[in-house]
């Protein structure tokens, strides 16, 4: 997980991917001309000029004005207009347009469903300039009354408005990194680091936090470009609002990057504890570096292992950065050896078409030894559930000799597995006939998880005492900001993991990442081996692995901790 700067000394801009950039600016211009009901022909001339901008190859923000005008689709106004805007970042008539439109307007034109034509109509004839005014209408049954809307717009409405406010809350882990990945392709590769929980690699995120070397002088303008809304815009710090996300940029001096990382990592815990270790050994320490507070000398940290070294404790990765008893264990030297993405040797489930997956059980031989992997655990939902399509006992059996033959044209093996139900009293899915033949059983809940906390947690407990489960999938069932955990008690079902040999799942899923860190610190410290799986039931759902790893990094867990780290064999030996 090395994600340090490469290179402290800023270096020119590559202009890549700027075309975009001022493409989406002139089509905000044409939305914005649409709302105010502006010429069609002007309107019409800036929506070719951002597809002509889109599909040029060259930067525009490097052209001369000539250059310009004699590109096809690009007329006198607005090579005027792309000029200032590679310039200064906007152009005349965008900020005309910002004065004359009220500034809670062009929000409503992130909103599914909802065009600028649409948002015309709300303004000139409901007076409608903000989201709380349109929820208020909608709610009101206001929007009906509007000519061509009807009941149907208006529900149209209101839903994508809770979809959006969902949007607002805070994000998945891969949503944080989509977002923090567009950003910072207008940064200079090699110049910032991603901070705050995301660097942490929490679960969700609730904003996301970048520190670059770069000048905010060089900076601001592109920020400006593709920012939805600037909040704030300065020197040390710029905040904007990037697709109903919020994103603070930090700009720190090269002889301090390492200090002010450190603080824009937090959490916010760690770094008051990190503060109190500073105080203890006389030193202060603030974003910039160190200061003795004896010889008033100030150290400045260009990177983070020298504030580290200079409060005598070891680097501390990110993920650990909780204040869960970490600062002490570095000042000791005793912190753990976290699990590294390059110790994993397999995926521990995944999905087919055998249930509600999409690929084959070859495709999936295929994609291990794209992996490089040494196994993957098909585990395809059993039949007993009514919801997703699954495996008959039947069907199980032909399911193996799939498997059977994708294994012998194909490095990567398939274990032939199942991830069967636990039925509301805790039996399973299948018989125990068709289990035992197996190399390994997911067992999990999919129904009844809103049974209260002894009846769901000793519904598991008899799963457990099974002697065919290898492994409890998802053990809290929750869904990351759609579906709350269930009240299953953890710490009682790590207690019956470790007393049956069953292991955990990890599931990697960036909507699930069940168990979260907290309970896997418990699992691992009680001795109850993880299994990290992605739950992927289509191609692009394995890169899911990353974010099981992080996890489990969170939660102290070591390489022997996780049964994906064992060989093919190990594994083998551990399931039966
Ligand atoms: P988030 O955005 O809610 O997922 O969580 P963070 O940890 O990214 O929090 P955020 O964005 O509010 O702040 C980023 C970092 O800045 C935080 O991890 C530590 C530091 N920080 C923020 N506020 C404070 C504070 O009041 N005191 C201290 N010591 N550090 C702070
Ligand atoms: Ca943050
Ligand atoms: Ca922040
Ligand atoms: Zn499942």
């Amino acid at each position: 997980m090395d994600e340090s700067i490469s290179s402290r000394i800023p270096v020119p801009r590559m202009v890549s991917g700027v075309n975009a950039e001022v493409a989406r600016m002139l089509d905000t211009i044409a939305e914005l001309l649409l709302v105010i009901g502006d010429n069609p022909f002007k309107i019409r001339a800036y929506q070719r000029a951002a597809e002509t901008v889109r599909r040029t190859v060259q930067p525009v923000a490097g052209m001369s004005r000539g250059e310009l005008v004699a590109v096809d689709g690009i007329g006198k106004a607005i090579a005027e207009a792309i000029l200032s805007i590679a310039e200064t970042g906007t152009c005349n008539e965008l900020e005309s347009l910002k004065e004359k439109i009220p500034p809670g307007l062009p929000e409503l034109l992130e909103l599914d469903t909802i065009g600028p034509k649409t948002v015309q109509k709300l303004w000139s004839h409901l007076n409608i300039t903000s989201l709380t005014e349109l929820e208020a209408a909608a709610r009101g049954r206001r929007i009906r009354s509007l000519r061509g809307f009807g009941e149907k717009k208006e529900e149209d409405i209101l839903r994508a408005i809770t979809v959006y406010k969902n949007r607002s809350g805070r994000m998945l882990i891969s949503e944080a990194e989509e977002i923090a990945e567009a950003i910072t392709t207008h940064l200079t590769p090699g110049t910032f680091v991603i901070a705050g929980s995301l660097r942490r690699g929490r679960s969700t995120v609730g904003d996301i936090d970048i520190v670059t070397t770069e000048p905010a002088g060089s900076v601001n303008p592109h920020l400006r470009a593709i920012a939805n809304e600037m909040i704030d815009e300065g020197t040390k710090k710029t905040s904007i609002f990037y697709r109903g996300k919020r994103v603070d940029i930090r700009f720190a001096d090269p002889s301090e990057f390492g200090a002010t990382l450190l603080y824009l990592t937090g959490s916010k815990e760690f770094n008051i504890r990190l503060r109190e270790r500073a105080i203890a050994s006389g030193m202060q320490l603030n974003e910039y570096g160190l200061l003795n507070k004896r010889t008033k000398e100030m150290i400045r940290c260009a990177t983070e292992e020298e504030v580290f070294t200079l409060l005598g404790l070891a680097f501390i990765p990110p993920e650990l950065r909780e204040d869960r008893g970490e600062v002490r264990r570095a000042e000791a030297g005793t912190l753990p050896r976290l699990l590294e993405p390059s110790e994993i040797k397999g995926d521990l489930h995944a999905h087919t078409k055998g249930s509600d997956g999409v690929l084959t059980v070859a495709e999936l031989a295929e994609m291990g030894d794209r992996l490089g992997y040494e196994y993957i655990l098909c585990s395809d939902h059993s039949a007993s559930l009514g919801v997703a399509r699954g495996l008959s006992p039947e069907a199980v059996r032909e399911q193996a000799h799939l498997i059977e033959m994708a294994n012998r044209d194909h490095t990567c093996q398939i274990l032939a597995g199942i991830e069967v139900d636990i039925m509301t009293d805790g039996s399973l899915g299948l018989p125990d006939e068709v289990l035992e033949g197996l190399d390994c059983v997911i067992a999990s809940v999919h129904s009844s998880l809103h049974q209260d906390a002894d009846t769901i947690t000793r519904r598991v407990i008899r799963a457990m005492e099974s002697e065919h489960v290898d492994i409890i999938g998802h053990p809290t069932g929750r869904l990351l900001g759609r579906r709350e955990p269930s009240v299953i008690d953890i710490p009682r079902i790590i207690d019956a993991a470790r007393e049956t040999g069953t292991a955990l799942e990890l599931n990697a899923s960036p909507h699930r990442l069940d168990l979260d860190d907290i309970y896997l610190k418990t699992a691992n410290e009680s001795g109850v081996q993880i299994a990290i799986g992605t739950d992927a039931h289509g191609p692009e759902d394995f890169a899911s692995i990353r974010y099981g790893v992080i996890t489990a990094r969170r939660g102290w867990c070591r390489a022997g901790d996780i049964l994906n780290t064992k060989t093919l064999q190990e594994l083998l030996d551990f399931f039966r």
